[in-house]
């Protein structure tokens, strides 16, 4: 996915004045809505405390102490609690089938032909989302309101005569539902004059922001990335930060500055997933934006902040924050396309995330104390396309059922502790505004929970009090199997929410232990449910030699499986399961539970691969640590890549060709070799301009088979190529693929001259 606070543009410089003092200040402000004295004031004045100093002297006891008492601001607590949001990319790229416009383009090329913001509204607020945030100009510069400051607005285009304004459109639709709204203005501007020259630019940028912020009613979150490419005359830009913050302050108190600002972190990645241990309380430094800009500007699929650390596993553990100088509020946002790309082309229609991935990104985003803000672009009528709704309305269905009944709601509960005014039974009482917590200092705490009756659950859900702060480390839940605890899941962080999946259990008493916290845990929520019946299909997709036997199961009784072996979502008309399947080629299995012929919404797929054995493999140059998958035997494991680039199974090769020796063991025929390559440019990864494959007996002499060439061609499709040799039943041990890469982007390409990306998975030798 395009990520231009990762391109390989390192031409950034942030303002020079951007300081870390500066940062505090900003926080402040952020303490105090609407405050604009904000010199004087000392951190510990302010009455919410989203922010502590750590004094030299302070002991390891006391950081703990004081990190369990940061708190987020009013306005990030209404942020957190929105939890799933939408992102809309429209603009000139939805036109001309790009990622990144050029800023040359013409506003006549904006031109929907059916434009309803209303109906983008009604999918986001059916889909359970609770603001949206808008494209008003992308780094092509295209204003998406009629901006008095420039002639590079829709005010120019055929669009509604020049009298349209989509950015009013959507505010005024978000009124009228209810939900809250948000922009996203591009710094980076291709088409601007001014852009470069620093102080100009910043007062056009500011102008731009004012218009924005104060002829669209409420604004509750404005996204800025760090993209700080060169503008028309070859210049870059030095971003004036703090006045933007100010501005913002200023007209529009409520909202959170989002990602190049110090209200909202972006969680490092844009697959959709996020930390399994995510705090919100870090070490100050992660909100300096110069380091962060400083990291910004690397490559697309990096998808990540390097030196700013946005994406290291831990940025808030005990380790993180023992040296730091001062902690603030720094929650995690995840955004994550709905397909590959974040603009709308024809060609990813049939690229739309299914609902079971959504559904997989939700549990890994919201349920891991981050908001999901997950993008919708509209197509070239201006309306949601059907596949994006069907996929969003199927992902809704699922955590509907999912969470529409609290098990533990009505059980009788006992806690190790309570403290007075917060007993136990405010954990289950559904109501976020109460919680149950320990006196001060005792950070270790069971939660038992006797339910009126067993029952069956297979999800559970936790909130923690976050107004107090955040301060669980680690928990588990157990059942009673009637003789003693056993297992059922466990985690490390809490926050806002944290939703876990285990299989089925079934109990009448379980408990929640809190194995450690910084201080007392304050618990506002706990709640257990049973997702919606599923099939287990086992093996779980993979690779085979010969033949594989698959199973089917549900973990409901009296289900009826039905399944199809071509890839399509099973109906009520498909085969149905009575025994286990026998496979001797390679196929898609997908399953799907019928309840007294009513049938299930969440089906299960698994991809089988036959396979040649590969006894070893090697590589000539090494793959990319960013993208090594499991290593060496992630290209012949039988478990094939998806089309994205960040599913953890492709090896990625960073201008680098890459060539796979694979050793069978002994000689054999073989009629095929087959290598899977990606084509995601948007992401900067083209299928190799040449893949030549090579078979030998013994390591030394080998014959090359007929070489398979591909012009690099302009392309916003998403695919997985194979690239296939017939071989002809020759007999030899060793096979050799090798796979040229484009070396650098090419000039049409808005990476132009950057390292290009090289990707594999799965190399098949049958
Ligand atoms: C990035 C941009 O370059 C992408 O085009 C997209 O807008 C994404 C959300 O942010 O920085």
């Amino acid at each position: 996915m395009m990520n231009a606070r990762t391109t390989g543009r390192t031409n950034c410089t942030m303002n020079p004045r951007v300081t870390r003092g500066m940062m505090l200040l900003w926080l402040q402000a952020a303490a105090v809505p609407g405050m604009m004295g904000i010199a004087q004031q000392k951190p510990e004045d302010t009455e919410t405390r989203n922010f502590a100093v750590i004094a030299p002297g302070d002991t390891m006891e006391e950081i703990i102490r004081k990190a369990a008492h940061v708190t987020p601001s009013q306005r990030q607590q209404a942020w957190q609690e929105r939890e799933f949001i939408a992102f809309i990319h429209f603009g000139t790229n939805t036109f001309t089938d790009r990622e990144w416009g050029l800023g040359t383009e013409s506003p006549s090329v904006f031109n929907p032909t059916d434009l309803d913001a209303r109906q983008w509204v009604k999918v986001i607020k059916d889909a359970g989302m609770k603001m949206v945030i808008v494209t008003a100009k992308h780094h092509d510069g295209l204003c998406l309101w009629p901006s008095k400051y420039t002639a590079h607005s829709v005010k120019n285009a055929p669009w509604r005569g020049g009298r349209g304004d989509v950015v009013g459109e959507v505010a005024s639709a978000c009124r009228e539902s209810g939900l809250k709204f948000g922009v996203y203005l591009s710094p980076w501007d291709r088409h601007e004059r001014t852009y470069g020259d620093s102080p100009k630019y910043n007062e056009h940028f500011r102008n731009q922001l004012r218009e924005l912020l104060s002829n669209y009613g409420e604004v509750c979150e404005v996204w800025f990335d760090g993209a700080c490419g060169e503008g028309p005359n070859g210049k870059t830009q030095v971003y004036d930060w703090a006045s933007y913050y100010r501005l913002i302050r200023e007209l529009q108190p409520n909202a959170v500055i989002a990602i190049m600002g110090p209200d909202v972190r972006w969680v490092g990645t844009e697959s959709g997933y996020g930390r399994e241990t995510e705090w919100s309380v870090l070490p100050d430094v992660a909100q300096n934006l110069d380091a962060i800009a400083a990291g910004s500007q690397q490559n697309p699929v990096d998808g990540a902040f390097i030196p700013g650390d946005m994406m290291a596993e831990d940025l808030g553990s005990r380790e993180k924050i023992k040296n730091a100088k001062a902690l603030v509020w720094y929650p995690s946002e995840t955004d994550v396309s709905i397909r590959p790309g974040w603009f709308y082309h024809a060609e990813q229609d049939n690229h739309v995330k299914t609902p079971e991935k959504l559904v997989d990104i939700y549990y890994s985003s919201v349920g891991r104390n981050s908001v999901l803000l997950l993008n919708i672009p509209p197509d070239k009528r201006g309306r949601i396309h059907d596949n994006d709704i069907k996929s969003l309305m199927g992902m809704r269905k699922i955590l509907d059922r999912t969470f529409a009944s609290n098990l533990v709601l009505g059980a009788a509960v006992k806690a190790s502790h309570e403290r007075a005014g917060h007993k136990a039974a405010f954990a289950v009482d559904n109501d976020g505004g109460t919680y149950w917590t320990t006196d001060e200092g005792v950070s270790t705490a069971t939660l038992e929970c006797v339910l009126p009756a067993e029952q069956s659950f297979d999800r559970a859900m936790l909130q923690e009090y976050i107004r107090a702060g955040q301060r669980v480390e680690r928990f588990h839940i157990d059942s009673w199997n009637g003789a003693q605890w056993t297992l059922v899941a466990q985690g490390t962080t809490i926050g806002h929410k944290r939703l876990l999946r285990f299989p089925a259990v079934t109990a009448a008493k379980l408990r929640l232990v809190i194995d450690e916290s910084r201080t007392s845990p304050a618990l506002a929520s706990f709640g257990v449910y049973k997702a919606p019946p599923r099939v287990t299909v086992d093996p779980n997709g993979g690779g085979f030699e010969d033949s594989v036997t698959v199973r089917l199961s549900s973990d409901v009784a009296g289900v009826t499986v039905y399944y199809t072996l071509d890839g399509t979502t099973p109906t009520l008309q498909s085969a149905r399961y009575v025994s286990p399947i026998v496979l001797t080629r390679s196929t898609t299995v997908t399953a799907l539970p019928a309840v007294d012929g009513e049938p299930g919404i969440e089906a299960s797929r698994a991809r089988f691969l036959k396979c040649r054995h590969v006894q070893g493999i090697t590589f000539g140059k090494r793959y990319s640590p960013k993208y090594q998958g499991h290593g060496d035997a992630t290209v012949t494991d039988g478990h094939r890549a998806s089309a994205g680039f960040d599913d953890g199974k492709w090896l990625g090769f960073e201008a680098d060709d890459m060539t796979a020796t694979l050793d069978l063991g002994e000689t054999q025929p073989i009629r095929n070799v087959t290598a899977g390559f990606l084509q995601q440019q948007g992401s900067w990864v083209f299928l190799p301009s040449r893949v030549s494959c090579s078979v030998s007996v013994d390591g030394t002499r080998w014959k090359a088979l007929p070489d398979a060439t591909y012009p690099v061609k302009q392309t916003a499709e998403v695919l997985v190529k194979d690239c296939t040799f017939p071989a002809g039943e020759i007999k030899a041990r060793y096979v050799r693929v090798v796979a040229r890469n484009v070396g650098t982007c090419p000039p049409w390409h808005d990476g132009a001259g950057n390292k290009a990306w090289l990707f594999v998975d799965e190399i098949v030798v049958e």
